[in-house]
């Protein structure tokens, strides 16, 4: 795989994790660029390794990068991935795909117009244990799912004093934590699921109005009711302003045979229970699904994580720009399905009523 060169546009800490993962699957990592040369060096210095700083049209110039990873505010990722894709770039452009569902259906149109690989970092997906769950229900183990439940707690945003750019409607977006996070559980359980959210009902709650002198009209906390395509009920909570609680993602299906859950805090571990059973799944290769297996780089005991899926993800991603592509790896159209969802439920909560999300 070392014959892919990737650039990276944004030099935050997304930035960082793109440049990480690309470096750990192999290829070159051939240029930062961000929005301007100056900021780029700058916050680019503490990557401990050097890489060539330039500006972002000389970035998609570069006939020798062959993928473009958007690590920029959300309100520039459409504006990068049209300019990548019409530069005969393949894509992976950080989440949310696009401010709009408009805007996510377009990208997603144009790249399979442009033949190119698109993907977006719904890297939950490659927990070991998450793929597991998948391999697991998708063999039927856990019966029919009925209950879909869980939540998506930060605490980086718990005081008035946190500031982000996220939380500026306009470069984040108008959902902010449901966007942000809650997007990753939605594709998250629908993929271990097989299912498709059809409806929603949900609140919302900014808790601070203001964050220093910004104002602020994005949600803090989303509380979401979910219907699934099968009859099954779901409830999910996001937020970001929850004191104690770093990432902690965590999903629970049950079934008519069985239970399963998972909390992205602990991956190395995974519930599975039926009413006569419960037992406590470690990450451990020599017993998991093969396609679990395949993912689980270190020996049991030798804890992986986040940075571990990420780079699952950046290898599959570069995988299916070689020609081989896996059922696991997301695409623009997952990013579009939940662009959907999120407008789905802040039309919920504006209407206070259940929304469809648009299939
Ligand atoms: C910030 O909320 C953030 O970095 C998200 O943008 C990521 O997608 C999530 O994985 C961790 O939290």
């Amino acid at each position: 795989m070392t014959s892919i060169s990737a650039g990276i546009i944004g030099t935050g800490m997304m930035g960082r994790v793109h440049a990480d993962a690309i470096r750990r699957s192999g290829a070159i990592l051939v240029a930062v660029a961000g929005s301007s040369i100056d900021r780029a060096t700058d916050s680019s210095a503490d990557w401990r390794f050097k890489v060539p700083v330039v500006s972002v049209e000389a970035l998609l110039a570069d006939r020798s990068i062959d993928v473009v990873h958007i690590c920029v505010p959300n309100h520039l990722h459409y504006e990068y991935s049209v300019a990548a894709i019409e530069a005969g770039k393949h894509v992976v452009c950080e989440k949310p795909l696009a401010l709009t569902p408009e805007q996510a259906a377009d990208l997603t149109a144009r790249a399979a117009r442009a033949g190119v690989v698109a993907t977006i970092p719904f890297v939950y997906r490659y927990h070991p244990l998450v793929v597991e769950a998948h391999s697991r229900v998708g063999s039927g183990d856990a019966g029919r799912i009925h209950l879909v439940h869980g939540s998506y707690l930060q605490d980086w945003l718990s005081s008035s004093d946190d500031e982000n750019w996220r939380v500026e409607a306009q470069r984040g977006g108008d959902s902010r934590a449901f966007s942000d996070i809650g997007s990753h559980w939605c594709d998250v359980v629908e993929w271990v699921s097989g299912l498709r959210i059809t409806e929603v009902s949900a609140s919302t709650s900014t808790v601070f109005n203001t964050r220093g002198s910004v104002s602020v009209a994005t949600e803090d906390i989303a509380s979401v009711n979910l219907r699934f395509d099968n009859g099954a009920l779901g409830a999910l909570v996001v937020s970001q302003v929850s004191p104690g609680r770093k990432n902690r993602l965590y999903f629970e299906l049950s079934g008519a045979v069985a239970s399963v859950a998972f909390d992205q805090e602990q991956p190395e571990t995974m519930w599975w229970a039926t009413t006569a059973t419960t037992t406590t799944v470690i990450r451990d290769p020599r017993f998991l699904s093969a396609e679990a297996a395949a993912l689980s780089a270190l020996p049991a005991g030798h804890p992986m994580g986040y940075s571990d899926c990420f780079a699952n993800f950046v290898a599959d991603t570069y995988r299916a720009i070689a020609g081989s592509t896996r059922d696991v790896l997301p695409t623009f159209s997952d990013g579009l399905r939940t662009a959907r969802i999120s407008v789905a439920v802040m039309e919920s909560a504006r209407s206070n009523s259940w929304v469809t999300v648009t299939p």
